[in-house]
């Protein structure tokens, strides 16, 4: 966006001939509807069972809540305005399942479609493309009630309710993911309990990820049949996971967690079948009995594309004796059958989430997928990074995230180079919000929200951003 006060920030641009991204590439950015609409109890809306967590004292810090977040609920249109001013080619969002479905089952809620309706029409009159996220982890707590992700029933439900948002938002929206990161659901959400709904089982965790998985194939399926021309897919959050040394102890550690972090994901999704050594890993936690018959044929039911979150990097190593359990989601209950490896820290630099700054990883993980799995374009669907930021004269200078998301664009380029079908890129995130159990304490935004008086500052990584989408790409080094 233009400002002569405020010209695009520091040199990175212009340092040299263009690096050019191939034409029509996608650039966007992203959010979550429990992130950031807000309006929790407006418009028929139902609770989820994020409404439900956050309520509840001492799982989220500071007993923050989604309950106004950005309010996007309310400022839809200057969102969308803001959106434009930036350039942004596309907008990814997520449904709000309670929103559109209060309670799981049943009708549709026509307020609650309306205001995605809405949405839609108002990001196509400013030539932004829609994308939209399906389940980004909201799901109406009547159906935790009744068994949650464990339950086989709930894949059902989330079909049902896919069919109700094909009917209604169909003929508008092209690019539809299914689910965002369902390794956060399964394994954080049933596993370690950090995430909503805060159960801890490692049982349930694996029963989670294959019923969601489940889902994604259902709704894949009652996509296509109502929207053939709908470009579809699935997200999922990879990570290169990089044994601490040569030994073979640390070697099987790091095959380890990669089959619980990726592959469980990966082969269901892309190849119809579980990794043989995955079962092997689990056998004292499960025995995959709540995998039927013919439930890989639809878990891998043909996709279009394939979304990437990519973050960080995974190092590890094999237990020793005594060593302190990692925080969140390197808690040891995230990981069922492997509780005992270590995730290693390195000494380079981190975010505010204490999350190693790993941009070769990105370019590793396009490469993986296109290498080992599929031919299908892929679409980095979230990359991002929490810092401390500061409003300075009425500027937000976020020269650390300037430099991430320049770090890992150009790690993006370098997969392109290397044969890779990418075809987007969308931030993380466009605006400062709810980071789950983290609350308000992490900033992610290109634009910095003050939840006082719901102001927007584009920060500085928003401007540069817009001259990357302007540019189509950015200077080489
Ligand atoms: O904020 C989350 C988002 O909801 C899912 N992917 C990771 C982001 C940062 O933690």
């Amino acid at each position: 966006m233009s400002n002569p006060d405020h010209p695009p920030a520091v040199g990175v641009l212009d340092q040299g001939p263009e690096l050019t991204f191939p034409p029509g590439f996608l650039w966007g950015a992203a959010t979550a509807a429990y992130q950031i609409e807000g309006a929790a109890t407006e418009g028929g809306r139902s609770p989820s069972i994020w409404d439900t967590f956050s309520h509840t004292e001492g799982r989220v810090v500071a007993g923050h809540t989604g309950d106004v977040a950005c309010d996007h609920y309310h400022r839809m249109p200057s969102d969308v305005r803001l959106m434009a001013e930036l350039g942004l080619k596309s907008y990814r969002f997520s449904v709000s399942w309670p929103r559109v479905q209060p309670g799981g089952s049943g009708p549709a809620n026509a307020e609650g479609l309306d205001f995605y309706r809405r949405l839609v029409d108002e990001l196509l009159g400013h030539g932004i493309e829609p994308w939209l996220t399906l389940y980004h982890w909201d799901l109406p707590q009547p159906l935790e009630d009744a068994g949650g992700w464990p339950a086989r029933d709930t894949a059902g439900r989330f079909a049902d309710y896919t069919q109700l948002v094909a009917d209604a938002l169909g003929d508008r929206v092209t690019y539809w993911t299914t689910l965002n990161e369902p390794w956060c659901s399964a394994f954080l959400g049933y596993g370690s309990g950090v995430h909503a709904p805060g159960r801890s089982d490692g049982a349930d965790a694996v029963r989670a990820g294959h019923h969601l998985m489940l889902g994604h194939g259902l709704a894949v399926q009652a996509l296509r049949a109502s929207r053939p021309q709908a470009q579809l897919g699935i997200t999922v959050n990879l990570y290169p996971v990089t044994p601490a040394s040569d030994a073979p102890a640390d070697v099987d550690a790091a095959r380890r967690i990669d089959a619980l972090a990726n592959r469980f994901f990966l082969d269901p999704v892309l190849r119809g079948s579980y990794p043989t050594d995955l079962a092997a890993d689990l056998r004292e936690v499960t025995d995959f009995g709540h995998v039927r018959d013919g439930d890989l044929a639809v878990i891998s039911t043909p996709l279009d594309l394939v979304g990437v979150n990519y973050y960080s990097r995974h190092v590890v190593a094999a237990p020793v004796e005594g060593a302190e359990p990692e925080p969140y989601w390197r808690a040891p209950s995230c990981w069922p059958g492997s509780e005992d490896v270590r995730f290693v820290t390195r000494g380079v630099p981190v975010t505010d989430m204490d999350w190693e700054i790993d941009a070769p990883g990105l370019t590793e993980t396009l490469r993986r997928v296109h290498e080992e799995y599929t031919d299908l374009p892929l679409y980095v669907t979230e990359n991002g990074s929490a810092f401390v930021d500061a409003v300075v004269d009425g500027q937000v200078d976020d020269i650390d995230r300037l430099a991430y998301f320049d770090a890992h664009l150009r790690a993006a380029h370098e997969a392109i180079n290397a044969g890779v079908p990418l075809r987007g890129y969308f931030a993380w995130s466009l605006m400062d919000n709810f980071e789950w159990a983290w609350g308000y304490t992490k900033r992610f935004g290109m634009v910095w929200i003050d939840y006082d008086s719901q102001a927007r500052i584009p920060k500085s990584s928003a401007r540069w951003y817009a001259e990357v989408i302007r540019r189509n790409g950015l200077a080489a080094q």
